[in-house]
């Protein structure tokens, strides 16, 4: 009897064994990347993806994701983070903002300027194949990487020599609406004879000049085409000479021993060797995933050049994402990224019935690239969704007519107001067909949540086209 007994015991020891085994086999990772420029949303995206994938997760919450529909989802819960190295992301700060004490007014989250990261450990059961089969149930580990889209746009600039990023640069700065700011740094690159022994107290001058242009131009137009990205945010970098080069009107290729030039040429090799390379070696290149986050309507209230500038930028980007055989990464670096969703954010500032709209422009700014990348087996896709939605509809009836109106707080405003937000257009607009008024789309304080239940739209179909496949 003993035996008997011992024996089993020992044989379920084994099966548990065999079953763990199994089980750590058909756990598997992802790794999210967030991006977009900064304001764009991605501490308010990743709130609401944590929130509504723990205390919010619940097919009501998340009609379009499969996991929740199917009521497969069992739980998922925020674990120690993998990267040691790489700051966590302040789940907690956020929703203290978002949620504040009695009394107290939501706040929209401070705004982070650096890579951060938080892994979930989402519990599912399985619907298909072998994972339904022998595992009662498996887990996703789902890092979710936060980091700024200015420095993605320094990308190209691992391509480039500093007089091919020279010629690039520098004539941006002598048009619209550039042009308007760049008067003291052009001036002040007058004095600058690049083939005199080197003066870096002149360099640390005009890059400082250099400097406050980018901030000027990022705070003011929204422009983003802006390099080096880390002069946006330099953070540690401040004042480190690799950080301390512009561009420069060059004419000829002969560069003087010790010059100025010289100087500037190894400033920007350092930085795109020091500074852009580690990111894509350390984070870029191992990411599955990726959303890049686009504030389509504040680049509408910009004015015409700014999107046409954020669809260039966007399509030379999509460029490098290519595994073509031309591709850049395939010879650089090999990127796993497999899906890459394009979201025009904040959709919550318009009328419902123009989702498709803001969807359709984002395509359209998109469309130039998407279909090389496809057809190297990238799945690309747009949507246009709202992460934490701000307003609510409201139907308004004047003079007979139905208006679909918006009710929300303004940003830095006391009043609540119902408004009507104007159409975005559904395709990029050229220059003459931009309406002469131009666009204005309001911003919104995030709503009162008495029952600490955020509100999203689309979210689920976002989550759907990121995670559903490895969720099944
Ligand atoms: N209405 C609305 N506003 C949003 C949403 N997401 C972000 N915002 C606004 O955009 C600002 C910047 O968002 P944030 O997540 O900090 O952007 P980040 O710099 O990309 O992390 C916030 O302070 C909000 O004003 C959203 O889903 N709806
Ligand atoms: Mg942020």
């Amino acid at each position: 009897m003993i035996n008997t007994s011992s024996a089993k015991n020992a044989f379920k020891k084994v099966t548990g064994k065999a079953q763990k085994v199994l089980h750590r086999s058909l756990d598997q990772h992802v790794k999210l990347a967030v991006t977009g420029l900064s304001g764009s949303g991605k501490t308010a995206f990743i709130t609401a993806l944590v929130k509504h994938l723990t205390t919010q997760a619940e097919h009501k919450n998340l009609p379009f994701f499969d996991v929740m529909r199917e009521q497969r989802h069992i739980a998922s819960k925020i674990v120690p983070q993998e990267a040691l190295k790489v700051p966590t992301f302040e789940y907690q700060n956020a929703l203290n903002a978002l949620f504040p004490l009695e009394g107290g007014v939501p706040k929209w989250p401070a705004s982070t300027e650096r890579i951060n990261t938080l892994r979930l450990a989402i519990k599912y059961q399985s619907n298909t194949g072998l994972r339904g089969h022998f595992s009662p149930q498996s887990t996703l580990y789902l890092d979710i990487i936060d980091y700024p889209g200015e420095w993605l746009l320094d990308l190209p600039m691992l391509e480039q020599s500093y007089h091919q990023w020279c010629n690039q640069q520098y004539p941006l700065l002598l048009q619209m609406p550039r042009v308007k700011t760049s008067h003291a740094f052009l001036d002040a690159l007058e004095q600058l004879d690049l083939n005199t022994p080197v003066d870096e107290s002149l360099l640390a001058h005009i890059s400082q000049l250099y400097q406050q242009m980018l901030v000027g131009l990022k705070k003011d137009t929204k422009l983003a085409m802006l390099q080096p990205g880390r002069m946006l945010m330099p953070g540690d970098l401040q004042g480190a000479p690799l950080l301390l080069f512009f561009p420069v009107n060059i004419n000829n290729d002969t560069v003087v021993e010790g010059s100025n030039l010289a100087h500037l040429i190894k400033r920007f090799n350092a930085y795109v060797k020091e500074v852009v390379k580690p990111f894509y070696n350390e984070h870029f290149k191992h990411f599955d995933r990726q959303i890049v986050l686009v504030d389509v309507l504040s680049t509408l209230n910009e004015g015409h050049e700014t999107l046409k500038e954020q669809s260039s930028v966007i399509n030379q980007l999509l460029a490098h994402f290519s595994y073509g055989e031309s591709g850049f990464f395939k010879r650089l670096f090999k990127p796993n990224i497999d899906k890459i969703l394009f979201a025009a954010n904040k959709s919550d500032h318009i009328s419902a019935k123009h989702h498709k709209d803001l969807a359709l422009l984002l395509d359209s700014l998109v469309h130039e690239q998407s279909n090389q990348l496809k057809f190297d087996g990238v799945q690309i896709e747009t949507m246009a969704m709202s992460s934490i939605a701000a307003t609510q509809p409201r139907q308004v009836t004047d003079k007979g007519q139905t208006l679909d109106c918006i009710y929300g707080k303004p940003l830095n405003e006391q009043d609540w107001l119902t408004y009507l937000p104007p159409q975005p257009p559904n395709r990029m607009l050229n220059m003459n067909e931009w309406p002469a008024q131009g666009f204005e789309f309001l911003s919104f304080s995030p709503m009162p949540t008495p029952d600490k239940q955020l509100k999203h739209i689309r979210l689920d179909h976002v989550m759907q086209y990121l995670l559903g496949d490895k969720l099944s």
